[in-house]
C-alpha cells in the first residue's frame, strides 16, 4: 500500500490544506474545487481566502459547501492583497502541509502528488517550475510570460538562486518552516512568492522543485496583472534576492526534484476526463 493510501486509511483530520486567495473568482474558483476534489485521494481541506465581505467568490463557497465540506472560507482581516490573504490562510489552516494553489491554474493540479513526496522525503519548501525540467507555462499575458522568463533566467544565473522558477506562486510548506519566512511584501500582485522562494533558501530550508505545466485562465475572469505597479516591487525583490543570495554561505544549495508523473498518476487523468 503506497503511504497516499495509508494516509488516507488513517486520518479524518487534513493532511494537505489547499490555499486559494481570490478575488471576485466565479467559474474559475466552481471548477477548482470540483477538479481537487477529482483528483486528491488524501484528506484534505480547500481555504479559500477572499479580503472583504463583498468579495464576488463568497456565494460560489458557499454554494459548493454542502457538496464540498472540506471546503472553509476565511476572510482575510490583516489587509488587502495576496500577502495577507496567505498569511490568514497558513493561520487558519489545519493541515499537516500547506500549499498556496490559484483556482485560476489548471495544469499544476497534477502536481501535487510530486509536491507531496518530495515533502515527505524531507523537503521542508516545495515550489514548482514552469521553466525547466520539462515544466511549460501556456496562456496568461504575453507580456507577463516573457518578462517572467527573463527575469527567472536571469534570476537563477546572477543571483545563486536554487529555484529555476522563483516566482511561481505554487509552494508547499510547513507551518513551522513559513513561520522562518518572515514575509514583508509590498501587497502588488504576487510578489510575495519571489519574496519566499529567496527567504526560503536563505533561511536554509530544504528545497525541493516541481515542473508543471501552467495554464492559466484556462476559463477566463481577469487577470490582476498590471505592468506598471508590479515592476517595482518585483525589482525590489530581484535586487534584494540578488544581493543577499550572493552574500549567503551556499550558492545554488541542493534542491530535490520530481518529475516524472507516476502510472497513479496517469490514473488522475483518466479519473478527470470520465
Ligand atoms: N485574496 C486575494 N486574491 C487575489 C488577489 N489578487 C489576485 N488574487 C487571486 O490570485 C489568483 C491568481 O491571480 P491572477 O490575477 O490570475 O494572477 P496572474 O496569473 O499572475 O495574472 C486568482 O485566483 C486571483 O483571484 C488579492 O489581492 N487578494
Ligand atoms: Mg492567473
Amino acid at each position: 500500500m503506497s503511504w497516499f493510501n495509508i494516509v488516507r486509511h488513517m486520518s479524518s483530520t487534513p493532511y494537505l490544506s489547499i490555499l486559494l486567495p481570490v478575488r471576485n473568482e466565479g467559474l474559475n474558483l466552481r471548477i477548482m474545487i470540483k477538479i481537487l476534489g477529482a483528483v486528491l485521494e488524501i484528506p484534505y481541506e480547500i481555504v479559500v481566502v477572499c479580503d472583504s465581505q463583498e468579495d464576488e467568490s463568497i456565494p460560489v463557497v458557499k454554494s459548493m459547501q454542502a457538496q464540498y465540506p472540506q471546503v472553509r472560507l476565511v476572510i482575510n482581516t490583516l489587509g488587502r492583497g495576496v500577502i495577507n490573504a496567505v498569511k490568514a490562510g497558513v493561520n487558519a489552516a489545519e493541515g499537516k502541509y500547506v500549499l498556496i494553489f490559484a483556482a485560476d491554474e489548471v495544469g499544476p493540479v497534477l502536481a501535487i502528488r510530486n509536491m507531496l513526496d518530495l515533502a515527505e522525503a524531507g523537503c521542508d519548501f516545495v515550489s514548482c517550475t514552469r521553466y525547466a525540467y520539462g515544466g511549460r507555462r501556456l496562456g496568461g499575458s504575453w507580456v507577463g510570460g516573457v518578462l517572467s522568463r527573463a527575469a527567472n533566467w536571469l534570476f537563477y544565473h546572477i543571483s545563486g538562486c536554487a529555484f529555476t522558477d522563483a516566482t511561481t506562486g505554487i509552494k508547499l510548506f510547513t507551518k513551522p518552516a513559513f513561520e522562518k519566512l518572515n514575509l514583508q511584501a509590498n501587497p502588488v500582485g504576487w510578489a510575495v512568492a519571489f519574496e519566499m522562494a529567496i527567504k526560503a533558501q536563505l533561511a536554509g530550508l530544504k528545497l525541493g522543485e516541481v515542473p508543471i505545466t501552467s495554464i492559466d485562465r484556462l476559463y477566463g475572469g481577469e487577470s490582476t496583472f498590471r505592468l506598471g505597479s508590479w515592476l517595482r516591487e518585483y525589482l525590489h525583490w530581484f535586487w534584494w534576492g540578488t544581493r543577499e543570495l550572493r552574500r549567503a554561505p551556499a550558492r545554488k544549495p541542493p534542491v530535490m526534484r520530481k518529475a516524472n508523473v507516476s502510472a497513479e498518476g496517469m490514473g488522475f487523468i483518466a479519473k478527470l476526463s470520465r
